[in-house]
């Protein structure tokens, strides 16, 4: 039987996690996955932990609180530590990233890629709901990475937040995870990984706020201008 093992990163998404976790479920169930759903909370003032560890009595949910480290690239490495499967899929608790789009991740990883890509940027994908400005700053960032990270022309959309990676390639004990961008690291890291894309729409938020913010944006800049050098390093030797 396929098996994954699934990583939400959480904070404050406990009204997102509700409608998530009992839909991403019913997916799995009726692809014939065998799964767990790990969900890595950094101890949301809004007890998203308290709602996943409830909704661990149905589903197979383990929850994890961390509550000295704040971080999403950080907490993904966290989840997939503990991870039973070796098939892994990141993605976003907030419904941006459409669980219908997950057992055939799980499939292509299982079959003949060790890093699928959910792409925005490709035929067939999308984005919906952005404005023209955070399209704008979407675009700008890709282009700055490809320019200076060769290996982020491997795929359309280096920046996704929601991909499958066989687990010992997020394992990788080269990847720092500074900040939102995990891929990046995971592409610059692991520079044989054998890469597929496959197209998906990018949802609206359903509820609560957006973390990103100026922040995201410097530390996204730090890790092209690390992963810059590291390439180069890598290239030199
Ligand atoms: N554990 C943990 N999860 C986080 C942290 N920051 C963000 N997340 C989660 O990571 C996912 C992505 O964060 P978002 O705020 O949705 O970022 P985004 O999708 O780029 O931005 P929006 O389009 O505005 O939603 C969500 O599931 C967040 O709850 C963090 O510091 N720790
Ligand atoms: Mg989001």
């Amino acid at each position: 039987m396929v098996s994954a093992s699934i990583i939400l990163p959480t904070y404050n998404e406990r009204e997102n996690i509700s409608v998530l976790i009992p839909q991403l479920s019913k997916i799995l169930k009726d692809n014939n996955i065998e799964y767990e759903i790990i969900v890595v909370d950094d101890n949301s003032p809004d007890r998203t932990w308290a709602k996943a560890q409830e909704l661990s009595r149905d589903y197979p949910v383990r929850v994890f609180v961390r509550k000295k480290e704040r971080g999403l690239s950080s907490a993904i490495i966290y989840g997939a530590r503990r991870a039973r499967y070796e098939n892994i899929v990141v993605m976003d608790a907030d419904l941006q990233h459409p669980p219908v789009y997950v057992p055939d991740i799980i499939r292509r990883l299982e079959k003949e890629c060790e890093l699928v890509v959910a792409s925005r940027y490709m035929e067939g994908g999308g984005v919906s709901g952005w404005s023209m400005f955070r399209l704008f700053e979407s675009k700008v960032a890709l282009w700055i990475g490809k320019i200076l990270l060769p290996p982020l022309r491997k795929t359309s959309d280096p920046m996704s937040g929601f991909f499958g990676v066989k687990k010992k390639y997020l394992l990788n004990p080269r990847i720092k995870p500074r900040g939102f961008k995990l891929l990046v690291e995971v592409l610059v890291k692991n520079p044989g990984i054998k890469i597929c894309d496959v197209p998906y729409v990018f949802r609206s938020r359903l509820k609560g706020e957006s973390k990103l913010g100026i922040r995201t944006i410097l530390d996204y800049i730090i890790q092209v201008i690390e992963g810059a050098l590291y390439y180069i390093k890598q290239k030199l030797k």
